[in-house]
């Protein structure tokens, strides 16, 4: 499976093609946008979230809701395009039309922490704004909308499920041990930060707010679960091909994401042996692990047991009380740029983590199962599932 995205945050639309899907796979163009719609709940979240929308259109791959094998490409409209029609034209404008735009003025400001300097500096601009277009968390919307099309794949043909929840919010942490089901998902996305637990939403809200008002931002962490998960996706023979390995780099690969935990991760270095493994019983249901420390995956290979990955994000980097920068067309100190932004997008970013670990582990299990229509892979599934020798 191959997928792309391309699109810029201020652009006409995000587009996104996804490559290698069996026939049959259900999707609607309100599957995909009920996806995107989760992507901009959150506590924290600035203006842009409340007054743009995501508009879907399928392009292709997709008849009468359901997938033909060829591939999908989804375009998600941006309908704040119109205010950026000149400044953000593929083709060249009167250069005097731009001169009198002040949305088109030279960011030459570049923020500490996002893509802006070492952006310019790679590319040759004299100024941020080709950079900062493309380096939007805005073009997550795009992985959402592939990650609606692989859940569906997944959930037709192995009945894999995944869930998140925000597990840290600044200081703010969640019980640990607690993992949301499929069932809890309402319960999740009505949450303002997508935290199971009332008195940990309760502070994270509070953190937000206080960062708010202290012209700040912040980072948190969320946790991606995923039931269902064969014993044998992934591989252990090539590293390329461990499955933790696909996950961490697809995880790592989400603006902001600073740090990605298999399972108990950082903890199992501090623990010894004896209380780092999930040891393995003969159960009524065959064998089984008595623990999740390893978050499912073994030597790059999943075990069958809950799939649990981590990923850390660090606070925006468009904080209002602007950092320390220098303007690169003086060379002078001076303060980052600021217009508007986010405090936290801790919640989106566990939907964004969702999408991500559904593509990985739909490639996984189209290069496992292989199979041109859905009754064909699932044939295989279950083959390959019924005659396992050890169980
Ligand atoms: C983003 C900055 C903000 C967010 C944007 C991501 O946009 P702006 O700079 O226009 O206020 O709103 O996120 C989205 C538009 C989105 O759909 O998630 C950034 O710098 O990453």
């Amino acid at each position: 499976m191959r997928w792309l995205t391309a699109g810029e945050s201020h652009g006409p639309a995000l587009v996104a093609t996804l490559e290698g899907l069996p026939a049959g796979v259900p999707i609607t163009t309100e599957m995909v946008a009920d996806h995107l719609a989760r992507r901009r709940l959150g506590y924290g979240r600035g203006a842009r979230m409340k007054f743009e929308r995501d508009e879907v259109t399928f392009i292709g791959g997709v008849r009468h809701g359901l997938t033909m094998g060829s591939p999908v490409a989804i375009m998600v409209g941006n309908t704040e395009w119109p205010k950026w029609e000149q400044v953000m034209a593929a083709d060249p404008v009167d250069p005097e039309i731009l001169a009198g735009l002040a949305r088109n003025a030279p960011l030459t400001r570049p923020r500490p922490g996002h893509a802006d300097l070492a952006g310019m500096q790679k590319y040759g601009f004299d100024e941020a704004r080709p950079v900062l277009e493309r380096a939007s968390a805005r073009e997550t919307a795009a992985r959402v909308a592939l990650g609606a099309v692989a859940r569906s794949y997944l959930k037709e043909t192995t009945g894999i499920e995944i869930v998140s929840h925000v597990v840290e919010l600044a200081a703010a942490k969640a019980p640990q041990g607690v993992y949301p089901t499929p069932a809890d998902v309402e319960k999740l996305d009505a949450d303002p930060v997508r935290c199971l637990d009332a008195d940990a939403s309760k502070a994270m809200v509070a953190e937000i707010d206080q960062a708010h008002k202290d012209g700040d931002t912040l980072g948190g962490v969320v946790e991606i679960l995923a039931y269902g998960v064969p014993v044998g996706l992934g591989s252990h023979v090539h590293w390329d091909r461990k499955l933790d390995a696909r996950l961490a780099g697809a995880l790592m690969g989400i603006q902001a994401i600073k740090g990605v935990e298999i399972g108990d991760g950082f903890e199992l270095a501090r623990v010894p042996g004896s209380q780092a493994h999930d040891e393995i019983v003969k159960t009524d249901e065959g064998i089984r692990r008595t623990s999740g420390r390893s978050g499912g995956t073994e030597g790059g290979l999943s075990t069958g047991e809950l799939l649990r990955v981590r990923a850390a994000m660090k606070p925006i980097a468009t904080v209002p009380r602007a950092l320390q920068t220098v303007d690169v067309t003086t060379g002078e100190a001076a303060q980052a740029h600021h217009q508007r932004s986010d405090v936290s997008a801790v919640p989106a970013a566990g939907i964004v983590a969702e999408a991500m670990v559904a593509l990985v582990l739909a490639d996984a299990v189209a290069e496992k199962f292989g199979g041109d229509s859905v009754t064909e892979t699932r044939r295989n599934v279950r083959s390959y599932l019924d005659n396992l020798a050890i169980r």
